[in-house]
């Protein structure tokens, strides 16, 4: 059991109908029993009595009232859910209240649990614990995130398939080879006198080559042709001030993000907003204009807007097409550099053909389109050629679903370097004591996988990507 016990609020904040303040770890059922009143209160005279939750049953509800005793006020009217170790989330003692979702009522119940002995949970710190019990695997925990943040239907079918153990299952089974491997090996090794050495029948290459390198080659090409499923396809939409980038964010979400006028240098943040094109969830990034300035935000804003430029996948170059091509331009275009990009002709509706703005001979300008931002032309257009740019990265056919995470292809990669050195090493005869190391490594590599072994600063690295109150 953890020492401490951490409380959070499980909801988005806001108003709402519902907000879940969540609690877990040896002092929940306490630290509830100090300010639950249970069952309804008088009209007239309410008489305040705190609720011995000792008392109460696993996994049961009750409704009462969270009191903060010592003021003798009533917080909020609740129903509280009890879910006792090793039964739950993380197999700590978990409490749930679900009070009124309104920001002064959830922060009046945290500061009561945090008076009687609560610390406000980390960001991932419930799931954490899930997997420092034991619940649940490494690809499990990142599996939640995953959940919570797909934003089509395939990215969640991929994360559900994950948290229910269907990849670490896959890795598992290659896991159990090498552990055999590992067994037939070290007995060849101690007996070699007396063992033929076809003994070890899971060294034969071929055998090797299809349970062990293919199966894992198979795993990174899912990754290489579908990650971006669930992922998402980075586009920067990029160019100079006021030739209507954020006009065109607005336009692809079909909502008014991004804040327009007709002063140059308005967007300074980088605004994302993620659109779906073809099942595919493709985040936009509103940025800066990039031009020549003094003014001081204005330049973190263009240095921001370069820095992803260099993250994205591709860039929507917008450029005005009632102007001509300036030296302004033509630095935006050495600064997209050898990235994918689309150029992009706003304001066509003002502009007489053919256009004003003719690039110079010497750009390679794989794809443009014309646009209006104001009156919404040529939009269906500008998604057509994102999806090109795509679609050679989007599976054929259905989606496998054990499609590993970037953290976990990283891994991959170096088991099929170290698989192809045991290749190798078995077709060459090499010493067994040799192939033994590598198939420690690896073996030590898919146990970082699913986190059988894992580092400090790699779980923190994970569960900083989770929401509080996860
Ligand atoms: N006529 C016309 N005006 C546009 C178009 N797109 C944007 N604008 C206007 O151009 C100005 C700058 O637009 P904005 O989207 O803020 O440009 P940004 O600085 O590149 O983000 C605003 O006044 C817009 O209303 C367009 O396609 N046609
Ligand atoms: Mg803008």
């Amino acid at each position: 059991m953890n020492s401490s016990t951490i409380v959070a609020m499980a909801t988005p904040a806001g108003n709402g109908g519902i907000g879940i303040i969540k609690i877990s770890g040896t002092d929940a059922i306490k630290i509830v029993s100090s300010i639950f009143h249970r069952g309804p209160l008088h009209k007239r005279f309410p008489v305040l009595k705190k609720n011995n939750c000792f008392q109460l049953k696993s996994h049961t509800i009750h409704h009462g009232y969270i009191v903060d005793f010592e003021n003798k006020s009533v917080i909020d009217e609740i129903l509280l859910l009890i879910m006792l170790a090793p039964n739950s989330y993380t197999r700590d003692d978990v409490v749930e209240i679900h009070a009124h979702c309104g920001q002064v009522v959830i922060q009046s119940v945290l500061e009561l649990v945090l008076k009687h002995g609560g610390r406000l949970a980390e960001p991932g710190e419930f799931t954490k614990r899930a997997f420092l019990s034991g619940r649940i695997d490494l690809s499990q925990a990142e599996a939640v995130v995953d959940i919570i943040n797909a934003k089509t239907k395939k990215a969640l079918e991929v994360a559900t398939s994950h948290i229910k153990g269907d990849f670490s299952s896959a890795i598992e089974l290659i896991r159990n080879f090498f552990l055999q491997m590992s067994a037939q090996i070290e007995a060849a090794i101690d007996f070699s006198d007396q063992m033929d050495e076809d003994i070890c029948d899971l060294c034969q290459v071929d055998y090797f080559r299809n349970n062990v390198t293919d199966k894992f080659k198979a795993l990174v090409n899912q990754y290489n042709d579908s990650h971006i499923v669930r992922d998402g396809f980075k586009v920067i939409i990029t160019g100079q001030p006021n030739v209507g980038k954020s006009s065109i964010m607005n336009r692809m979400i079909q909502r008014d993000r991004s804040i327009v006028t007709s002063f140059p240098g308005t967007t300074r943040d980088a605004i994302m907003e993620t659109v779906i094109i073809d099942d595919v969830p493709v985040i936009l990034t509103d940025s800066a204009g990039i031009h020549e300035t003094d003014d001081p935000v204005e330049i973190i804003g263009i240095e921001k807007a370069c820095e992803h430029i260099m993250e994205s996948h591709m860039a929507i170059f917008v450029v005005d097409a009632t102007k001509c091509c300036s030296s302004e331009d033509i630095s935006i275009y050495e600064k997209i550099g050898n990235k994918p990009f689309i150029m992009v002709l706003n304001k066509s509706d003002l502009a007489e053909k053919p256009f004003k703005f003719i690039p110079p001979l010497s750009w390679n300008i794989p794809k443009k389109v014309a646009t209006s931002a104001l009156y919404n032309t040529g939009f269906d257009q500008l998604r057509n050629l994102i999806s090109g740019f795509f679609s050679h990265e989007k599976p054929d056919g259905p989606l496998n679903n054990l499609l590993p995470n970037l953290r976990q292809k990283l891994l991959m990669d170096r088991c099929i370097e170290l698989a192809c050195f045991i290749e190798k090493g078995l077709l060459d005869k090499k010493p067994f004591e040799l192939i033994a190391i590598d198939i420690n490594e690896i073996i030590n590599l898919l146990d970082k996988i699913t986190g059988n072994v894992v580092e400090e600063d790699v779980l923190d690295q994970i569960f900083s990507r989770f929401c509080i109150g996860k």
